[in-house]
């Protein structure tokens, strides 16, 4: 069989010969009934009988991966694709580093492991959950395809994972892939696994800061877990990765989007200061200011997915050889870390400070960094929208201590420069920092659907190109 080609002739379309390895077949088989209840009750609300112009993965040779074609949702082809196997792969980190890489789980490391594909595999059907009521009120429809597109392949995210539990994790894979069906974002009986899943997504500028940030944070766990020395693992993140970046870039340039018809708006009404809200709201756009604590929000919702600073589980998990840091194989160091330091962000003695942890402990808070150079990269390129319209205001992340909930400085009130706050100062502060009620209100007055193709709800600018190179007026939702 050609390990790029997928088999789409049984129900599951697969690149892992899933013909041939009956048991998993059948427990796939099993699987999926639910999975498509699970869909049909929380995926997208009120638009799974019309036609969305998807793409769907046909192969996963890096060069023309996908085809588009109009689909119903629930018809969609969610299957299993794992990257071409390397000959040759070695463990490339940790105490087991040059020894080959595992095709099947290590014993002593399985609980481990299983841990790390549950807590992945829950965040996927979570952000379908908190997404699920956003069709409604699309600003167009070719944002509403954006949406349906990452909707489906964070679906497609869940069976990697389910498939991973099923192959290779016996009675309790099984048990924990119906579990997975089970939770729900929000419910408080049986919530989502990490804090960032159980929050809501009420309009599209949570929408593109969510896929901006917290899909951020899912690009560099799988780049973490892409590195493991659990082959099957590396294979599937390796491939999930390719299908992410469509969703990094709808985070990207939705927010860029927002962020010049804003600019563009106060220019042609002369409007220069980006304070004057009241003015700039009266256009139809959102405020600078607004974004901006949009902004806040999400990216310390989403340091919170990183863990605590200082972590064992990390520095176990990594020892194992089954998570590396992000990139670790273009990384020039001795993949090992039992000897060396790295600088931590720390609250001691009442003041932020940085204080050198032993290394292995200190993995999150190194893919935490690097992930905040990442976001700051994106933010610089909103700035640049910003610089080049002429507006005096350029967005910024606020300081990682601010407003958090996990880890170190879970106990402390921060401002967004990283000055510590008295209890009464934070109250009274609060909303100049986050989203006020009446921001959230204005916000969603905004969200009133634009559903004729070609057209763009007063708040967004229309996109550079289509998708697919598609026609500026293409219909890439037909609505039944
Ligand atoms: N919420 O030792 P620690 C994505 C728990 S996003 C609640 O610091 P560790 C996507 C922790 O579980 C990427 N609990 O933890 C994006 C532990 O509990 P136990 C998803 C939390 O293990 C958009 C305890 O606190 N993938 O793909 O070093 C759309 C001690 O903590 C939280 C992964 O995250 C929290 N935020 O770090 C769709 C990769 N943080 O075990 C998809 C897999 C910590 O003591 N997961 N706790 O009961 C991991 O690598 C790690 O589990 C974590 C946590 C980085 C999440």
């Amino acid at each position: 069989m050609n390990i790029a080609q997928v088999d789409y002739d049984g129900l599951i379309p697969n690149n892992v010969a899933l013909g041939q390895d009956v048991r998993v077949k059948h427990a796939l088989e099993k699987w999926h009934p639910g999975y498509i209840d699970w869909w049909n009750d929380m995926g997208p609300e009120g638009f799974q009988k019309s036609l969305v112009y998807l793409r769907t993965a046909v192969s996963v040779d890096p060069k023309g991966w996908a085809k588009f074609d109009y689909v119903r949702m629930p018809d969609y082809r969610w299957g299993v694709l794992l990257a071409p196997q390397m000959e040759g792969r070695k463990v490339n980190f940790g105490a087991h580093k040059g020894e080959a890489a595992w095709q099947e789980v290590p014993g002593e490391y399985r609980a481990m492991l299983r841990r790390l594909v549950v807590i992945q595999g829950d965040t996927e059907p979570a952000s379908v959950e908190q997404q699920r009521h956003l069709g409604k009120t699309a600003p167009s429809l070719y944002d509403m395809r954006n949406l349906f597109q990452v909707n489906v392949e964070e679906g497609r995210h869940l069976w990697a994972m389910v498939y991973l539990l099923q192959k290779y994790f016996g009675a309790d894979g099984r048990e924990e892939a119906e579990a997975l069906l089970q939770r729900r974002s929000g419910d408080p009986d049986t919530p989502r696994m990490l804090g960032a899943f159980n929050e809501k997504t009420p309009d599209w500028l949570s929408f593109f800061m969510f896929t901006f940030f917290t899909d951020r944070d899912g690009k560099m766990q799988l780049e973490a877990l892409a590195q493991s020395g659990f082959d099957p693992l590396s294979r599937t993140c390796r491939f999930m990765l390719t299908e992410e970046a469509h969703h990094m870039f709808v985070g990207e340039t939705g927010v860029t989007r927002v962020i010049q018809r804003t600019c563009e708006a106060m220019k042609a009404a002369g409007i220069s200061d980006p304070y004057d809200i009241d003015k700039v709201r009266k256009l139809g756009v959102i405020d600078l200011p607004t974004i901006q604590k949009k902004a806040n929000l999400h990216f310390s919702l989403t340091l919170d997915l990183f863990g605590n600073e200082i972590s064992t589980n990390a520095a176990n998990a990594f020892h194992a050889g089954l998570k590396g840091r992000y990139r670790e194989d273009r990384l020039k160091d001795d993949h090992q870390l039992e000897s060396g330091s790295y600088p931590v962000l720390r609250f001691i003695d009442g003041e932020i400070r940085n204080e050198d942890a032993p290394a292995l402990s200190a993995l999150n808070m190194r893919l935490r960094d690097d992930y905040v150079g990442d976001c700051n990269n994106g933010v610089s390129r909103w700035n640049k929208v910003i610089a080049d319209i002429g507006i005096p205001f350029a967005m910024k992340l606020p300081h990682v201590a601010f407003h958090r909930h996990i880890g170190e400085f879970s106990r402390t009130n921060v401002d967004v420069d990283g000055n510590i706050l008295s209890p009464a100062d934070w109250t009274h502060r609060r909303t100049d920092m986050l989203p006020s009620s009446s921001d959230r209100d204005f916000v969603e007055s905004l969200m009133q659907p634009q559903f004729e193709p070609g057209k763009f709800a007063s708040w967004i600018a229309p996109p550079k190109v289509g998708i697919d190179n598609k026609p500026g007026d293409f219909e890439y939702v037909k609505i039944a």
